[in-house]
């Protein structure tokens, strides 16, 4: 039995840490993952015995500090007892009993004098332990590097916050991908295109000299999940964030980062020199701008001497580029990458680029664009590819660029925000979403040359590796717009660190830190999470269908769009629906974009008999009575798939009334709103799809299926001059 005194004692400790952390009595999600809810009592008062004091076996530095500091803030929380602070003398020392010991191999005399197996993880990677010495037990927490050391922290705080005990410890792991890294589409003005979280963290005009509190609580929420760069600025990039003024601001948050790990990049706009640089041109092959680039990255690295490098946009959707001056994409990368390369940083150039004088299928552009450069890019470049083909739709096939250029880095960027995905309101798990492209087989290598094994560099031996997310972070106090788009963040984070992770574990993981340890509660929300993927193509673009949100904001259904300035801007690009069937085929009878597949690959999404049903319309087009697997026509099994995703949204709305039990009452609700607004969203996306289609279609409503309950001009008529992240 716990004494009076120890129990009011814990109260207290409980009360001050929760005044000291900032975070509220009501869960109001700021603390994302990083809750540490107090644990049981009884495991609680294990936990303390094994935590008595943190030691950092070595000098102080700022990363240690930082990973000294979460840990006991984690401990304490979690225990309601906080353990003692110290620090190495210099001497070595034996630890005892219930002591913490973190740092790396090299510099720390007691960790080198254990005999720990280092050889076992690499480059950032961590080693937890539990030591059984004469004097007793105690734990250590080590790595190669001080960023191991932090994410050895976060190791063991994530298995204590999901009911681990410290008996025995033994976590060990390295990251498989180098370069993990958020990119920030934020506007220098705080406006964040396709953000639906708020205005941009990043208060640029305060910044240097006022810094929110919330830039450490950043760093440490990417830290604890392996992230360890970020892209501040937006791809469609302001030149002026190249500017002095600008370059001290981005420095400062750089500081802030640095000791979790985090290195900051810039996205650049190509046209700088001539923005902003006085020059008259912005040719890659021009000295002059060679020079300016020089300069300007030997200018950035004065500020920040670990700047990661630039992120860019170029020749795509209006943004300037090296084609202006018929200069290849290589020649621009490279250009770039000679700037930073002194100083260490990476170019990651996009490869999402296509044209609306090219009259080639969309989808096939970028391949058809970048494929001739592979092997011409500087040892320093990675090209960034989206997923996929498109872009980021809820459902797409893999890029064929993903095992088309061996010799190129490819670094895959996903979109944590959901610009395609109904925003921050429609709960969808995209942890689903890119285990399934991650585990696609590119068949580049024969069988088993996923697009996980090119993104890692397993597959062609690059060790310059990278993936990116386009982050769902805003000001808003939740972060990223509501509770399960955390989860997005955090899937991201931990996909990017190990891309053949299960994105259903991931969830489980995410939830027993975020909500509560009870498996009946997580295995439940776990199952939500990952149908809720199948759901939103369903009620959204089932069969293969693609692109056919709203005009600019892509919020809500419009599949009937038809006058847009380019013609791949419009819906009807992508189905043209009519009389005589609907899809597009991009057989050899078509635009043929399969045979950029490899043999296997193409061949199974190019035949009728063993294309999955889930790129059916993506590949082929096809008459409305074209018989399915299961026998239904086309038509009615396109009926059935909305009909299905209603009922699946529904579901996950009922499942989630049911698991409230296990949730503060304040999330409880908040998340069964935003279920509320997404059944009704989910039934105005069949509705108006349906209308639309059974018009082109001229067919009548199957059997026993409830016609939409309004005209396909009324669904016309709805227009949204204020959606936001447009
Ligand atoms: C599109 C977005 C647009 C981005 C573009 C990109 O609608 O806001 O600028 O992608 O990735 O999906 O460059």
């Amino acid at each position: 039995m716990m004494t009076v005194t120890r129990r009011l004692h814990l109260l207290m400790t409980t009360l001050a840490l929760l005044a000291m952390s900032g975070a509220g009595l009501a869960e109001d999600g700021y603390d994302l993952w990083l809750r540490y809810a107090p644990l049981p009592a009884a495991v609680a008062d294990k936990v303390s015995a094994q935590a008595r004091t943190v030691t950092v076996g070595q000098p102080l530095t700022p990363a240690l500090a930082a990973a000294r500091d979460e840990l006991r803030l984690g401990l304490s929380r979690m225990t309601g007892s906080s353990p003692v602070l110290a620090e190495s003398t210099g001497e070595s020392q034996a630890p005892r009993e219930g002591d913490i010991v973190i740092g790396t191999f090299g510099d720390s005399q007691w960790l080198s004098a254990l005999d720990l197996p280092a050889d076992d993880i690499g480059p950032e990677g961590y080693l937890v332990r539990t030591i059984a010495a004469k004097d007793g037990r105690y734990t250590v927490i080590a790595g190669h590097d001080e960023r191991g050391v932090v994410y050895g922290v976060f190791a063991l705080l994530r298995h204590l916050q999901a009911g681990g005990g410290m008996a025995g410890l033994d976590l060990s792991d390295t990251p498989r991908v180098k370069l993990r890294l958020l990119n920030h589409w934020d506007n220098l003005d705080r406006y964040v295109e396709r953000g639906y979280a708020g205005q941009s963290i990043w208060d640029w005009w305060r910044l240097p000299n006022i810094v929110d509190p919330r830039y450490t609580d950043y760093a440490r929420a990417n830290a604890s999940i392996g992230i360890n760069g970020t892209v501040l600025n937006n791809v469609n990039a302001a030149a002026e964030v190249l500017t002095p003024r600008y370059i001290a601001k981005a420095a400062k948050l750089a500081d802030i980062f640095r000791p979790w790990g985090i290195q900051v990049y810039l996205s650049a706009r190509w046209s700088a020199p001539r923005d902003i640089g006085g020059l008259d041109t912005a040719d890659p092959l021009d000295p002059d701008v060679r020079r300016w680039w020089r300069e300007k990255a030997d200018e950035i690295y004065a500020a920040i001497p670990d700047f990661g490098g630039f992120l860019v946009k170029a020749n795509s959707e209006g943004q300037p580029g090296p084609r202006e001056y018929g200069r290849s994409h290589a020649d621009g990368a490279n250009m770039l990458a000679a700037a930073v390369a002194p100083h260490g940083g990476v170019v990651m150039w996009r490869a999402f680029v296509y044209s609306e004088t090219d009259p080639e299928d969309r989808v096939r552009q970028a391949y058809t664009e970048f494929k001739p450069l592979d092997g011409e890019f500087a040892d320093n470049v990675l090209v960034q590819v989206k997923n996929g083909p498109l872009d980021f739709q809820p459902r797409e096939p893999f890029h064929p660029m993903f095992g088309g250029m061996p010799e190129t880095p490819l670094m895959m960027e996903f979109q944590v925000t959901k610009e395609y995905l109904g925003f921050s309101t429609h709960l969808v798990y995209l942890g689903a979403l890119w285990e399934e492209v991650l585990d696609a087989d590119t068949w580049a290598d024969g069988q088993g040359s996923t697009v996980a094994k090119v993104v890692d560099g397993r597959l062609h031996g690059h060790e310059l590796t990278g993936m990116a997310g386009v982050a769902n972070i805003g000001r808003d106090r939740d972060w990223s717009g509501s509770d399960f788009d955390q989860a997005n963040w955090y899937a991201f984070g931990r996909l990017a660190w190990n891309p053949e992770l299960s994105s259903r574990d991931i969830a489980k993981e995410w939830l027993r830190q975020t909500f509560s340890t009870d498996p009946a509660f997580v295995d439940g929300a776990a199952d939500l999470m990952m149908r809720s993927r199948e759901a939103v193509v369903d009620y959204m673009t089932p069969l293969g269908l693609t692109h056919i949100m709203g005009t600019g904001h892509h919020y809500g259904p419009a599949p009937w769009v038809d006058d847009l300035g380019r013609p791949e801007w419009n819906p009807v690009y992508y189905h043209h629906a009519g009389p005589d069937g609907i899809g597009f085929d991009r057989t050899a009878s078509g635009s043929n974009a399969v045979e950029q597949y490899h043999g296997p690959v193409g061949e199974r999404f190019g035949d009728l008999a063993t294309v999955p049903d889930e790129y059916l319309l993506w590949f082929h087009r096809l008459p409305w009575d074209h018989e399915m697997a299961d026998g239904k026509t086309l038509w009615e099994s396109l009926v059935a798939h909305y009909d299905h995703g209603v009922k699946e949204a529904e579901a996950m709305r009922e499942a989630w009334l049911s698991l409230g039990k296990h949730v503060d009452e304040t999330r409880r609700d908040r998340v069964a709103d935003f279920l509320d607004v997404q059944v009704a969203e989910a039934r105005w996306w069949r509705n108006a799809c349906l209308a639309y289609f059974q018009d082109r279609a001229g067919l009548d409503w199957p059997a026993g299926v409830q016609p939409p309950p309004h005209s396909l001009e009324h669904y016309q008529s709805l227009e949204f001059p204020y959606a936001p992240g447009n």
